[in-house]
């Protein structure tokens, strides 16, 4: 938007409306993030968020979004629709002005309970620029209204089409392939975490999602329904749904402080882990912010004083800190700011003041009444609280050795690690590799130059279940962190990262193509997910795809990825080919190794990202935590869980 601002300024605003439509479109990522998949996908947010604000002011409570066969989408909700009245100003429909002018997305009534969505709030007119084709029909006021656009033009004025006595606002757009040049096929599993979240997060709404690319068995369209009637609350169970609580029930509050709408709810579970998300406005602020921090101190200073007062720490030898009270917590923050301030790498931490008080105010409140009502739910936190603080100490011991290792270079590196000559991290990349033998054959295959090698001997510890001293203790996961040069924790957060140090910047995580290789490597991404989180959202972490068949025939030979792919080599062979299945890495030879896996020019990584935090926290905790039954079954379908990009 700013740079939309810098743009001369003419004095006729239609000629600026003109403008900024043609700014998104020569622009794209300024205005939506990317034009990869996931700009494609916010431009799918950004309609329903303007939908989910109609919601907030009251005036809404169904939403559709349907995937159609041509991967065109179209929402529909029930609110006011769109203005149609003559805009005073421009002088057209207001629904042009909404759709054809960046900025006027926003609700021309300033009272209306207004909070600005999407990730840049940038309006549905932003959607509009960059489809190919937009249509917009407006049900208001007993009439029906259509607009149609071309790269955000409109084809013709707003017209009346017909009488209606429903209201609402319908919009179907088709991203445009000049735009969006990589992808243009929406995810059904994308949209649907996405619909999810959105109504956790606004309880009472109901959204659709209908994928009409896809039947199931019965013939029907794919569809999904999402409503929650206690949102946060419901949010906690779903994350949580694999995990043993220690409490009755969900604690959760929801209110305004100082003019700010604040909901939270949490749990206490048996595992380790601290598990917090926060958003601001629906937004998921990844990297946390005044709202977050707030809700830290309320909760450390409730805690405590309960704990102090309880008599519960008499015999206490241990001196407790900050996250002692938050291992085994689950929690959500949700806040509405009505000008959030972003800051942050990924401009998703909230930088606002204000906000913090008013959040660990109100987490001051709930707590307490909910350790006054349930005095035996207190003592198991205060329990656990203690038993964090022990093993933090016994962890402590471990983490140093950790990290004394680390910090002295060149000798310090793992014994197992054959490094590469390159220096500059942003050249080098190391391979992780599953057992002593399939290392030995990617050390001869590797490009020494830039490519290092760790060989990890057989599973790796389960992070999802272990203590955070055992797994600080565990060889194999001592050689990473001194093979990356990554140090680790302070006093306030014992798992804290110095990626200053870091000395790869591409860690390919190479296991066998086949279940056991799968079950490896998602070890290792809960490893990297658990206490390296910095390192896959900065986009460090790949995993390589080592094929599965070589097809032969005299001297020709081709690699094969799936079995689509090796019937068609063997066909265009011919009779007499034959077929190698690779049932490991050992199978091959060095050279096989670097031309299918390793060779930049010839490999396929798949970069691991996480797409949404309470998702991938969901679905480790399942896959690895202690509830066996959906486990085994979810790693055999998927290979590999993570979202990755190609
Ligand atoms: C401008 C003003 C008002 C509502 C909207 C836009 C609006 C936009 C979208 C986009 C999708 N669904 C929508 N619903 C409403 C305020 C309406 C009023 O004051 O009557």
């Amino acid at each position: 938007m700013s740079e939309a601002n810098k743009q001369p300024q003419y004095s006729a605003d239609s000629i600026q409306a003109l403008e900024g439509m043609e700014h998104v479109r020569m622009r794209p990522s300024m205005y939506i993030g990317d034009i990869g998949v996931r700009g494609l996908h916010h431009l799918v947010y950004e309609v329903v968020d303007n939908s989910i604000d109609e919601a907030l002011a009251g005036h809404c409570d169904e939403i559709s979004v349907t995937i159609n066969e041509d991967n065109s989408i179209t929402t529909e909700d029930n609110g006011r629709g769109i203005p149609t009245g003559m805009h005073k100003k421009e002088g057209v429909s207001a629904l042009e002005v909404v759709m054809t002018k960046i900025g006027a997305g926003g609700k021309f009534d300033k009272d209306s309970y207004k909070v600005s969505g999407g990730l840049h709030g940038v309006g549905v007119s932003c959607v509009n620029a960059l489809s190919e084709q937009l249509k917009a029909t407006v049900y208001r006021e007993g009439k029906i209204w259509e607009q149609t656009y071309e790269r955000g033009k409109p084809l013709a004025p707003v017209e009346s089409v017909g009488t209606t006595d429903k209201n609402g606002t319908v919009v179907t757009f088709k991203p445009d392939p000049q735009i969006f040049q990589q992808v243009l096929e929406y995810n059904y599993e994308t949209l649907s975490q996405r619909m999810r979240e959105l109504s956790f997060l606004n309880k009472g709404i109901t959204i659709n999602l209908t994928d009409k690319r896809r039947k199931d068995e019965q013939g029907n369209d794919v569809y999904d329904k999402f409503h929650s009637e206690e949102g946060l609350k419901e949010y906690i169970r779903f994350l949580d749904d694999n995990r043993e609580a220690i409490i009755q029930e969900v604690i959760s509050m929801e209110g305004e402080k100082n003019g700010i709408p604040v909901e939270v709810a949490m749990i206490y579970n048996t595992s380790f882990n601290e598990n917090l998300h926060s958003y601001v406005n629906n937004i998921n602020t990844h990297e946390g912010g005044t709202h977050l921090s707030g809700f830290r101190r309320g909760l450390t200073t409730t805690l405590k004083k309960y704990a102090d007062n309880s008599g519960l720490l008499d015999k206490v030898k241990v001196e407790i800190t900050g996250d002692d009270f938050r291992e085994g917590l689950t929690a959500i923050v949700s806040v509405k700011v009505a000008e959030p301030q972003f800051e942050g790498q990924t401009k998703t931490k909230l930088g606002n003041r204000e906000v913090s008080a008013a959040v660990s105010q109100s987490v001051s409140e709930m707590l307490e009444n909910y350790l006054e009502e349930h005095p035996n739910d207190a003592k198991s936190i205060v329990q656990k609280v203690i038993l964090a603080a022990q093993a933090r100490h016994a962890a402590r011991k471990a983490r140093e050795m950790v990290q004394r290792k680390t910090v002295m270079s060149g000798g310090g590196l793992p014994g197992k690690l054959s490094d590469c000559s390159e220096q500059d991290p942003t050249l080098c990349e190391v391979f992780l590799v599953e057992g002593d033998s399939a290392g030995g054959t990617a050390k001869q295959g590797r490009d020494r130059n830039f490519q290092a090698i760790l060989p990890l001997r057989g599973k790796i510890l389960n992070v999802e279940k272990a203590m955070q001293h055992k797994v600080f203790e565990n060889e194999e996961i001592r050689n990473i962190y001194t093979a990356l040069g990554v140090t680790v924790g302070t006093e306030e957060d014992s798992k804290a990262l110095n990626l200053e140090k870091l000395r790869y910047h591409k860690i390919v995580i190479m296991c066998d193509a086949d279940v056991d290789g799968s079950h490896i490597s998602t070890l290792i991404l809960t490893f990297f997910f658990r206490y390296m989180k910095e390192l896959i959202e900065s986009g460090y972490i790949y995993i390589a795809t080592p094929p599965l068949y070589l097809v032969k025939k005299g001297a020709k030979k081709s690699y094969a990825w799936d079995d689509d792919q090796r019937d068609r080599l063997q066909q265009e062979y011919g009779a007499g080919s034959s077929v190698q299945r690779y049932k490991g890495l050992g199978e091959m030879n060095a050279e096989q190794l670097w031309d299918t896996t390793m060779n930049p020019e010839m490999r396929t990584l798949r970069r691991v990202t996480i797409d949404n935090g309470g998702e991938a926290d969901r679905i480790f905790s399942m896959l690895m935590g202690d509830e066996v039954p959906p486990r085994r079954e979810f790693i055999e379908k998927n290979a590999i869980y993570a979202n990755i990009d190609a």
